[in-house]
């Protein structure tokens, strides 16, 4: 069967269907002909980013003194610190309670970092200049190896909350790295998944994901010689996308120069084309998932970073999460495909640059 041929068939777009995340073993509900519904919620203001290079009240603005009361040294390209109050401690004391199966806890260890990625206060990713974001992508590779090569570290997740409406507490460009003594949830499925892709085909599941959207066309927004950005097939935020290494590499540690400087050149267009959307700073979620750092080695695992934006419909009607998709399951109306097509549209110079 033509699967690209099934997929472009009018009712295949038209009419109500669920697919799943081959990634995850979620299923994701998608009705395509609600997108015509009348909108009476909520109406959020538009965020305006207009902001000063340096902010004298902003934590992490080099030689500003931070809420803990510790001063953010004067750095003048990138800076990690320990985050001043953060979710995981690494001297938790290990313990486990449990009872009856019923009841389960356990004690979590943890190290939870602040990465500022330029000391300019009014900068994104999408404005930043590549050899700057470069070198964020120099620090997350070291931040990785350091955190990954303590014994008790499992994992090391790298994100990124951009903007007011995902929860970052600050507008200044940073991101976070949480290393946890467990693998979390979202990695554990991936993993699992991942491992009886290849047990039963001898592939990596995201190369053969990859090598079926290089094929169809359908879903791809943009690429380099080193990364193709795709709206996964099975998304679920409106305009979510999912950035895969073209080649097969389990961590941010194995790519090469040329690579880094692709990832670079990659996360920078990307977010270019979100703020180029609604003509706002585009809010996201954005990680990678990469290899854990439990001695195993998880050949099968691919590098990949996937962005969760939720703004839908304009910069001030977002989606919610609510009521089916708590307790059932996600749902979209937009396709998949549609975001594809409306991604790919858009222009790579940011619209604050365009004249
Ligand atoms: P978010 O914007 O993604 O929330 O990240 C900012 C982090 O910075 C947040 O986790 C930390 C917060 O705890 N932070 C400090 O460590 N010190 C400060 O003075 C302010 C914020
Ligand atoms: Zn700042």
């Amino acid at each position: 069967m033509d699967l690209n041929a099934l997929f472009s068939a009018p009712q295949f777009f038209s009419a109500p269907h669920r697919r799943l995340n081959a990634l995850t073993g979620d299923w994701v509900l998608i009705s395509p002909h609600r997108t015509q519904r009348p909108w009476q919620g909520q109406v959020e203001k538009a965020a305006i980013d207009q902001r000063p290079a340096y902010d004298p009240t902003c934590y992490l603005c080099p030689g500003n003194t931070r809420a803990g009361g510790v001063l953010t040294p004067p750095y003048t390209s990138t800076y990690v610190f320990n985050n001043d109050f953060a979710a995981l401690l690494p001297d938790t004391p290990q313990a486990t309670w449990t009872s009856k199966d019923l009841i389960v806890a356990q004690a979590e260890r943890g190290i939870c970092r602040v990465v500022c990625f330029s000391p300019r206060h009014d900068l994104t990713l999408a404005q930043m200049d590549l050899p700057d974001i470069r070198r964020v992508v120099e620090v997350w590779s070291d931040q990785y190896e350091e955190l990954g090569a303590l014994p008790w570290v499992q994992h090391v997740q790298i994100f990124e909350n951009r903007g007011a409406l995902m929860g970052a507490s600050n507008p200044h460009p940073h991101g976070q790295i949480w290393a946890d003594e467990t693998i979390p949830l979202e990695p554990a499925k991936e993993i699992a998944r991942c491992g009886e892709y290849t047990a039963k085909s001898g592939h990596c599941l995201l190369c053969d994901y990859l090598a079926f959207e290089l094929e169809a066309a359908a879903r791809i927004v943009c690429a380099n010689d080193h990364f193709v950005v795709v709206v996964p097939f099975w998304a679920v935020w409106p305009f979510e996308t999912l950035l895969l290494t073209r080649r097969h590499v389990n961590t941010i540690t194995d790519l090469t120069s040329d690579e880094r400087d692709g990832l670079a050149d990659i996360m920078r267009r990307l977010p270019i084309r979100y703020d180029n959307v609604f003509e706002i700073s585009f809010p996201y979620s954005m990680g990678f998932h990469q290899r854990p750092t439990d001695q195993l080695a998880h050949a099968e695992l691919h590098l990949h970073a996937h962005y969760y934006p939720p703004l839908l419909r304009s910069a001030t009607v977002r989606k919610f999460m609510v009521g089916y998709e708590m307790l059932g399951q996600p749902q979209r109306d937009i396709t998949p495909e549609q975001a594809a097509d409306r991604l790919r549209a858009l222009p790579e110079i940011h619209y604050s640059q365009r004249g």
